[in-house]
């Protein structure tokens, strides 16, 4: 049985519940108490030296990372392939926007722990890192449904939780309409679930 170490406000944990309720996959949830920093215990540390969540059990493999985690899981439950394609050119885009949902676009998480936990972090810097990122979405998105296919892929799930919570970090998404859309877009996918902070669509 697959096991998600996993707090419910994080939206990394939060990208493997929804793949994993999208491949109607069935898991084990451990909560971890975030809020007191239990991930950064010695027995979380052991199994994520990097101190952070989610973490992912299942038969032996263990993943630290939830971008891996995204990949382990469509290429294991997806028997159609659509969340992760083979053809080469695909599997290269989602890599690019998996990074970018592991980098510019994590701004955006950073922002909303200063404003929910209290990180002290440099909100007005994060603010401008993530609206460099959201520029450039937006434009990608003008004529495309979805990041890296003509449908939607790992590369929306892995960029979608700091995107469509931006508001909480302080961010605004009205500049971006291509964004918009396309987070109404990815709560239409069906198995979609919401979190605390992304409301199902209207
Ligand atoms: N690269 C990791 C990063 C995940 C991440 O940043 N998780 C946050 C919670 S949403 C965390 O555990 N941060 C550690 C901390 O703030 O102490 C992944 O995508 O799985």
């Amino acid at each position: 049985m697959i096991k998600l170490y996993d707090f419910e406000l994080s939206g990394s944990c939060y990208k493997i519940r929804l793949l994993m309720n999208i491949l109607n996959v069935k898991y084990e949830k451990v909560n971890v108490d975030f809020v007191n920093k239990e991930h950064r215990t010695e027995k979380y540390l052991k199994l994520n030296p990097f101190g952070s969540i989610p973490i992912f059990e299942e038969d032996g493999v263990l993943l630290r990372d939830s971008a891996g985690m995204l990949v382990y899981l469509a290429k294991k439950y997806d028997k159609k392939n659509t969340w992760y394609p083979e053809d080469p050119a695909t599997q290269g885009h989602i890599q690019e926007w998996l990074a970018t949902g592991s980098e510019g676009i994590m701004n955006s998480a950073a922002a909303r722990l200063v404003k929910i936990l209290n990180y002290p972090l440099d909100l007005p810097s994060l603010q401008t890192k993530a609206n460099a990122t959201f520029k450039i979405m937006d434009a990608h998105l003008a004529n495309r449904q979805f990041l890296a296919a003509d449908h939607a892929t790992i590369a929306d799930i892995a960029c979608f939780p700091y995107t469509a919570m931006a508001g909480e970090g302080g961010i605004d998404l009205k500049p971006y309409p291509n964004i918009l859309k396309w987070i109404d877009r990815v709560k239409k996918v069906p198995g979609f679930i919401p979190m605390p902070g992304i409301p199902a669509a209207a």
